[in-house]
């Protein structure tokens, strides 16, 4: 009998997990399925992962003869670490492979003891060709892991459902019938509710539109990138927030008062000031969305790229930058960042300096 676990936050679980399932099934010939959801103490739950007992309840569906679900992580609200969980199933499974997302494979490298995991147990990796992943397998496979990757597309992550959620824009065909009546059931996803409120009302709804594409898209890029859920979500969410504001109500650097670069400026105070927003890197992803800066984070990338690819933009080359992007994200933003000086030049506009730092470093170097 040949074992499969599969391990993720199943937060929430949806249509790219039970894919995955058959897939893995199809390919690999396994015929016996556990999931393992994985657990977060309490402190965490509201901030971002959901209670173990609903993830239960979601994967309740999934279950038969040959598929089950271990509740190892559940038993108590303790941090549990994949490496002792694997030497506790080895116990009781004997010998199994683990499958993950491609997500996870991201943020492997954080986890406790991730050498040690690869080494231990056969890995498999669901994920989309992508370069980030593959050099992060590689990393392990030169020292022992045993990990294969296996292309896996599939248009769906749990942060694009969260997003979907919180957006109000429905989920419809991401997850199925039991998960949405599960997150209505327990009011899941609507932790920026007011946020999101807050923002629609101070935008048209052309830019709201423009607002909630740019989150899904920058969403769509972290699948590279890994970063928290929060960090993405509240930038690109915010990142436009003042831009159908009429005067700089707050104090914006010399020279850009009522240009086309303001709104940035003024969004990073207008959300720390009146969104109650304290996080620097998110104000920084806010402020730099516009011009960008000599050295950008991976947010501030994700939603300076998100922000010019968002799919209601149309301009030459996009399908192509889209294209590029969604396979390396670094490589996409390069281009961006090019192709706005690039524009720029050709419109004769005053160029920013910190527009023009950000041409010298990424591209004309
Ligand atoms: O706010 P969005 O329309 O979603 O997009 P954005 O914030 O990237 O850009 C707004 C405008 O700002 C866009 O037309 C390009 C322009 N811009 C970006 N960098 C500079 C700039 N305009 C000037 N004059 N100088 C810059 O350095
Ligand atoms: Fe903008
Ligand atoms: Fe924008």
């Amino acid at each position: 009998m040949s074992i499969a676990v599969f391990g993720g936050s199943f937060n929430p679980l949806h249509i790219g997990h039970i894919k995955l399932i058959e897939k893995v099934k199809e390919v690999f010939g396994f015929d016996n399925i556990v999931l393992l959801p994985s657990n977060n103490p309490p402190h965490k739950i509201g901030k971002g992962d959901i209670p173990f007992e609903i993830k239960i309840e979601m994967l309740n569906e999934l279950l038969d003869e040959n598929t089950s679900v271990c509740k190892i992580e559940g038993k108590d609200d303790k941090i549990h670490y994949t490496a002792d969980t694997v030497v506790e199933l080895k116990k009781i499974y004997g010998e199994f492979t683990f499958v993950m997302g491609g997500d996870s494979m991201l943020n492997f490298h954080s986890w406790k003891n991730p050498d040690f995991i690869a080494r231990s147990v056969p890995i498999i990796v669901g994920a989309r060709g992508n370069f980030n992943i593959e050099k992060e397998v590689d990393k392990y496979n030169n020292s022992g892991g045993k990990i294969t990757v296996f292309d896996f597309d599939c248009d769906v992550s749990s942060q694009r459902i969260r997003a979907l959620y919180e957006l109000k824009m429905g989920a419809d065909g991401l997850v199925t019938p039991k998960t949405d009546q599960i997150i209505k059931k327990y009011n899941l996803y609507h932790y920026y509710e007011n946020l999101v409120e807050e923002v629609k009302k101070r935008l048209n709804p052309d830019r709201f539109r423009h607002t909630c594409s740019v989150v899904l898209t920058a969403l769509k890029l972290n699948e590279q990138a890994g970063l928290p859920f929060e960090k993405v979500f509240l930038s690109s969410l915010l990142h436009d927030v003042a831009k159908n504001e009429k005067m700089a109500k707050y104090p914006v650097p010399e020279g850009t008062e009522n240009t086309e670069v303001m709104h940035a400026f003024l969004g990073a105070e207008i959300a720390q000031r009146e969104l109650d927003i304290g996080d620097k890197e998110i104000l920084d992803a806010i402020r730099f969305h516009t011009t960008a800066r000599e050295n950008m984070t991976a947010l501030d990338k994700i939603v300076y790229l998100a922000d010019m690819i968002e799919e209601n933009r149309k301009f030459e080359g996009v399908e192509n930058l889209r294209k590029i992007s969604f396979s390396d994200y670094d490589k996409g933003f390069k281009k961006a960042i090019e192709r706005s000086y690039e524009y720029l030049l050709g419109k004769g506009k005053d160029i920013y300096y910190l527009t023009k730092s950000a041409y010298d470093r990424y591209v004309n170097n």
